[in-house]
């Protein structure tokens, strides 16, 4: 397969794309722009290893000097995590302004599915996605992912959407956009630090290989869309849900005093939340990123027999 002329694959990847070996996609912003240094590069690094343990290879995706990278070094991620918020958050919409800039990008959902695509990658594994924003209705804030998933046929792991933003909407969204919605292992979605929303998902899955077999006939069908599975976060991490709700109602309401908006929406209520709950969230937040990494990397390996 001939590679866009502005990817490019770790020797690692580009090895396991080549033999059909399983290969899991890995965001940045969650790195950049999603938790604090140093934990966000361990993080990020023990997600790799928890990949490779369970049969697949990891491909941690970002943007260094204007090059697509599907497969980043341990020098990259140390990089992007000290740099922090100085690296560009980088949606679909900034995708080649900073390829032809040269610059450095932090991949969201979005771009990271647009890169796992072009580099042949099916999963991906992350923490939440984006979604419809509370107050959507005068705001119009919907985070690009839902669109991307509408038209992008990459598997999303994750835990579900916090409920940061209005579940209720999203869901909507994601039907009128045509995204299955799977609950792994259950019925209701999950609410990203906690394991129930009050919301059904479209279908209950509860193995690696039937997520595989409905992924793959998605892609044999010809969708051409992704699918977002959502996996809840393991019971001993959950938070208890009238403190985390807490939080988040007080970051909503310093988001509005601060008029914070646009790009910086996401960032600003993460980085509350976790002020307001005392780095407790951050811990649950890394717990459930390795779960979904498991979980991903199984179905990747399911996806290839
Ligand atoms: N939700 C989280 N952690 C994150 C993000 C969302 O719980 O790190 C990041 C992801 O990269 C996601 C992005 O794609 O924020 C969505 O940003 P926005 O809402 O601006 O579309
Ligand atoms: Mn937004």
């Amino acid at each position: 397969m001939e590679l866009n002329k502005y990817l490019d694959l770790s020797p690692e990847v580009a090895e396991a794309l080549k033999a059909g070996k399983p290969v899991v996609a890995l965001e940045s912003t969650i790195i950049s722009h999603g938790m604090p240094y140093p934990q966000n590069v361990e993080t990020a690094l023990a997600v790799e290893d928890i990949i490779r343990q369970n049969g697949a290879v990891p491909a941690t995706i970002c943007i260094i000097g204007g090059r697509l990278k599907a497969g980043c070094t341990k020098e990259e991620i140390e990089y992007l995590g000290k740099a922090g918020t100085k690296v560009t958050k980088a949606s679909r919409r900034d995708l080649a302004m900073l390829v032809a800039r040269k610059m450095d990008g932090a991949t969201t959902v979005t771009t990271t599915m647009i890169i796992a695509h072009m580099a042949g990658i099916k999963v991906f594994a992350t923490g939440g996605i984006g979604g419809v924003h509370r107050g959507a209705e005068t705001t119009m804030d919907i985070s690009a992912d839902l669109e991307e998933l509408a038209h992008t046929p990459v598997m999303v792991v994750c835990a579900g959407a916090k409920s940061i933003l209005d579940l209720g909407l999203t869901l909507e969204y994601l039907e009128t956009h045509g995204v299955p919605v799977i609950g792994y292992g259950t019925e209701e979605l999950p609410a990203f630090y906690t394991r129930k929303s009050g919301f059904g998902v479209d279908y209950r899955v509860d193995t690696p290989e039937e997520l595989a077999q409905f992924f793959n006939t998605s892609l044999e069908l010809g969708m051409n869309a992704g699918i977002l599975v959502t996996n809840p976060i393991p019971e001993e991490y959950s938070m208890d849900s009238a403190v985390i709700n807490k939080a988040i109602e007080e970051a909503l309401a310093e988001a509005k005093a601060q008029g914070i908006h646009g790009k910086e929406t996401t960032p600003f209520l993460l980085a509350k939340v976790k002020d307001l709950t005392g780095g407790d969230s951050l811990d649950s937040n890394i717990q459930l990123v390795f779960n979904n990494a498991k979980v991903a990397a199984r179905t990747a390996a399911a996806m290839q027999k």
